[in-house]
């Protein structure tokens, strides 16, 4: 069996209100039919990708906010998507808004999911990091809503047997935390497929904002190399109602290299084939987990949230 999966990152450029899911699934498409001529297995798409990132606004109209989110997955304005999947007998991983009835309530997630050649979804993930604020702060040059509008995650980071190999999900903010590529990489996984819609303009720490491109490469870079894993990190780039989101798609190796990167901010298919024995050099010497790893001393990662230095 190889052990090779031919990976396709698919960058969208922006999506403007009022482009429809009808529109934007036309584009999914294209790059499904691109990364076939390019003998892709799998196609990783964005965070968010049916839709604007409306967190970016903050609405009260219940109606008016569910408009972004999707009740069924494949739904009606999806199942092209699908379809056109599996008529190229390709797996993709994709970002979107979640709307579920569960424990007898209405509840919303940002989530992403893993479909195999066969149209059948595999894997599920919920957002654990949300990122940004819950109430209306208009000092912002624009808003980051995510705690107004999704609950935390509530299925953990698991990880799955597909394409041949172990693989994982995390959405955009969680790239940043360590805790996040840990929790997989103790579970052997390969490859972590993410997706982001990561402004240029960071309204509270303006000064960082030079260096959004470093962070957002520093982090998938260092998660992939310390877990010994894969790691294809895919962006909704580009000037999105008047907000710039940043771009440099890339597809990164276990040794932390990255192996491919989009050079545009709009709609850009990159093309990597990823040997997951690769992940073995790493998971069986530097980070060898089981001889290395002293979890006696990592209690208060689970037991403190905050920082409390000294007094
Ligand atoms: N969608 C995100 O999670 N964006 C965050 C921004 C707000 C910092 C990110 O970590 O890229």
């Amino acid at each position: 069996m190889t052990r090779i999966v031919t990976v396709g990152a698919a960058q969208l450029g922006p999506i403007q209100r009022s482009h429809s899911r009808a529109q934007v699934v036309a584009r999914l498409v294209e790059l499904l039919r691109q990364a076939h001529a390019m003998g892709c297995d799998l196609v990783v798409f964005p965070e968010l990708a049916l839709t604007t990132f409306f967190p970016r606004w903050f609405m009260e109209d219940q109606a008016a906010i569910d408009a972004f989110f999707e009740r069924e997955m494949p739904g009606p304005e999806t199942r092209p998507l699908f379809e056109e999947a599996g008529r190229l007998g390709l797996g993709f991983s994709i970002g979107y808004a979640e709307l579920a009835t569960e424990e007898g309530r209405t509840r919303r997630f940002n989530t992403s999911i893993i479909v195999d050649k066969g149209g059948r979804i595999v894997g599920k993930y919920r957002k654990i990091h949300l990122p940004g604020h819950a109430e209306n702060e208009p000092w912002r040059a624009f808003q980051h809503l995510e705690k107004r509008y999704f609950e935390v995650g509530n299925l953990g980071w698991p990880v799955w047997r597909a394409f041949g190999g172990v693989m994982g999900m995390c959405i955009c903010n969680d790239r940043r935390w360590p805790e996040t590529w840990r929790v997989m990489g103790l579970q052997g996984v390969e490859m972590v497929m993410l997706g982001y819609n990561t402004p240029e303009h960071n309204p509270p720490a303006p000064d960082q904002d030079p260096l959004s491109d470093f962070h957002n490469h520093l982090s998938m870079q260092a998660g992939a190399y310390q877990n010994g894993t894969w790691a294809v990190g895919v962006a909704k780039a580009g000037l999105e109602e008047g907000c710039m989101l940043i771009g440099g798609s890339a597809i990164i190796a276990p040794s932390g290299e990255i192996a491919a990167q989009a050079v545009s901010r709009d709609d850009e298919l990159i093309v990597a084939r990823c040997d997951l024995d690769r992940c073995l050099s790493y998971k069986s010497t530097i980070f060898n987990f089981a001889r290395h790893r002293q979890p006696h001393a990592y209690r208060m990662i689970v037991e403190r949230t905050g920082a409390e230095p000294p007094p």
